[in-house]
């Protein structure tokens, strides 16, 4: 999605700028451009369609020097990439502007504002807010008001910084749906969509919080909030090490990112489990009291996350003995809902800033839910901030646009989570320390599962001339399954679709023959002889088999049927683990297919916009 990032300094900040959008660049986006306000007291800009190198090029030729600047990486939702569409947008050549998000009422903007004269050069909804911005400029002559009386006027989502030659030096900030971060520097200041970005300038965040505005100047960092009350938002300093936004010896950030997940999974349990318990209190001084009145779990998550959920209710029900309903973010904040009394509700979203999730949750509060707890992967989002319990997962930045670290230490968290909702619902002390042993396996299984990787690159060459793919799995590895196969579509872009293996012989069994490979996840649980009969009726119909199974489970490679033998896992645990070679699986594929394995086309990293 779109990325801001934005300096006021008494260096150059042309450079500060472009390596903020290379740092922003795994979110996924059509365009860049940066506009910078130079010492002559004119703004120049410079706009290129693709790649943030592509408007780095230009700058080389022609570059835009200055000591305050704004920049941005576009992922388009209204109006076609284009050049003239890429941000910074200008009113006239005093102002310029960038915005992350959406603002639904500007058509009826732009039909006032083209009644007033103002003149548009590209479709976008945010050049809108450029000229409304100068509109109300030239009645209070005060960019801060003037951005304050703007805003008054638009309806959706937006973070917003805004540049006006006449008035250096200084740049307004606002945020009304998504993310803006100002990063705390000495004798500079800066801002960004995500921390990331400023990393090599500082370790120090402010997060604004929805309604505040900022007035961003060398040496002030001046904070209003959405009553025009001055406040002061807390300086947090950046945890996770520089490195982890590095690809280092990988060749791609998604390969390095299968691989930590050992380590990350492991950082996910730390200070949470004992040798036999999950500690609660890990999830909140007062989780204890609140997982004691919790009758009914309502999950909602999108994409990879929404995967997760639906892990984690085969958990829930199973080991909890309580209902859980999934569901898709962007389902469930359109509909009418029934709440259950005592309802938790869990959002789950790597990055915290998941437009649809964080409106669900935002509706979820008014509707009268039990308490939300939040599964995420960034301090200081606003999911984290607008929860009343938090897990955190430590995966650490993820850059891939396709999710693996992050999917399998949400996937730890919700079974720590699980565990400790159980034991308030019957689950024995003998069965806490077995599902806790099973727990602490998981480093050491999944770096087993990991030693398949060069046999799963082999087999990839297999899919590489498919267009069609299925993916089966039954109980708690169907959605293993969905996970598999979203990860083949969005970075090998095979078409892939995955089912109950049950499924398989109500509808899906047509399509089976030999351009068709069925993937499917077999681990020896009490379903395996049931998986066994949906492999003989793929085999029956001439379809490959790419079985992932557990070694006791008597399944042999054979011609058409490839096993590649996982090590054995408990059944609670065994989701996480056979998420791996998936993985691997997929960015096999991608990588012979030749695709971009980090930035797959039309995606972006987090989805800040509905
Ligand atoms: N609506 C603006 C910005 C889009 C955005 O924030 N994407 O993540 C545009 O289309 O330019």
């Amino acid at each position: 999605m779109c990325g801001i990032v934005g300096a006021v300094s008494e260096r150059d900040v042309q450079g500060i700028l472009l390596e903020g959008l290379r740092r922003l660049e795994y979110r996924g986006y059509d365009s860049a451009g940066m506009a910078v306000l130079g010492g002559n007291g004119e703004i120049s800009r410079a706009r290129e369609v693709g790649k943030v190198a592509a408007l780095s090029e230009v700058l080389v030729q022609t570059p835009n020097h200055g000591t305050t600047g704004i920049a941005h990486t576009r992922w388009a939702t209204h109006g076609q990439p284009s050049k003239l569409n890429a941000h910074p947008h200008m009113s006239g050549d005093r102002l310029a502007i960038v915005h992350n998000g959406i603002i639904e009422n500007y058509q009826e903007l732009r039909d006032q504002l083209r009644g007033d004269g103002f003149e548009f050069t590209s479709q976008t909804d945010t050049e809108v807010v450029a000229h409304l911005i100068e509109r109300y400029f030239r009645t209070t002559g005060d960019l801060f008001k003037a951005v304050q009386q703007a805003i008054s006027e638009l309806r959706g989502a937006f973070a917003l910084a805004v540049l006006h030659a006449d008035e250096p030096d200084h740049v307004v900030v606002c945020r009304e749906g998504s993310p803006l971060v100002i990063g705390v520097g000495i004798g500079e200041n800066f801002i960004a969509s995500d921390q990331l970005a400023l990393l090599p300038v500082t370790d120090r965040f402010m997060f604004l919080e929805e309604g505040d505005m900022a007035d961003i100047r060398t040496n002030s960092i001046k904070i209003w909030d959405r009553d025009n009350h001055p406040v002061e938002r807390k300086v947090t300093r950046f945890e996770h090490s520089m490195d982890s936004a590095d690809k280092g010896e990988y060749r791609h950030y998604m390969l390095k990112e299968i691989y930590e997940q050992p380590r990350v999974i492991q950082a996910t349990m730390e200070g949470r489990v004992t040798s036999s318990k999950v500690l609660e209190q890990a999830l909140g001084t007062d989780a204890g009291q609140l997982l004691e009145s919790i009758r009914h779990v309502q999950i909602i998550a999108c994409g990879t996350s929404y995967h997760a959920g639906m892990v984690a209710r085969y958990w829930i029900e199973d080991l909890a003995g309580i209902p859980c309903s999934v569901e898709v973010a962007s389902e469930f904040r359109y509909r009418k809902h029934v709440i259950q009394p005592d309802t938790l509700f869990l959002c789950i979203s790597q990055s915290g800033e998941t437009a649809d999730t964080l409106a669900a949750l935002r509706q979820a509060k008014k509707a009268g839910f039990r308490a939300a707890l939040a599964i995420c992967n960034v301090p200081g989002s606003s999911l984290v901030r607008e929860s009343d319990l938090v897990i955190m997962t430590q995966a650490g930045p993820e850059i891939g646009v396709a999710s693996t670290k992050a999917f399998t230490t949400q996937l730890t968290a919700l079974l720590l989570f699980t565990i400790a909702l159980a034991r308030h619902n019957g689950l024995s002390e003998e069965r806490e320390a077995e599902l806790v042993t099973a727990l602490r396996a998981l480093p050491g299984q999944v770096e087993a599962a990991l030693a398949l990787d060069e046999a799963i690159a082999e087999l990839s060459s297999a899919f590489m001339d498919k267009n069609h793919s299925l993916f089966l799995g039954r109980g708690a590895l169907f959605p293993v399954a969905l996970e598999g196969a979203l990860k083949l579509k969005e970075i090998s872009y095979i078409h892939a679709e995955a089912y109950p293996a049950g499924e398989l012989k109500h509808g899906p069994l047509a399509l089976v023959d030999s351009e068709m490979p069925v993937v499917t996840v077999a681990p020896n649980n009490d379903l395996l002889e049931k998986l066994k009969s949906n492999l003989e009726e793929v085999r029956a119909r001439g379809g490959e088999l790419f079985v992932f199974a557990d070694g006791e489970s008597d399944l042999a490679s054979e011609p058409g049927v490839h096993v590649m033998q996982i090590p054995a896992v408990h059944p609670i645990t065994a989701p996480i683990v056979y998420t791996i070679p998936l993985q691997l699986l997929s960015y096999h594929v991608a990588v012979l297919k030749g695709t971009d394995v980090d930035q797959p086309r039309n995606l972006a990293k987090s989805v800040t916009v509905e």
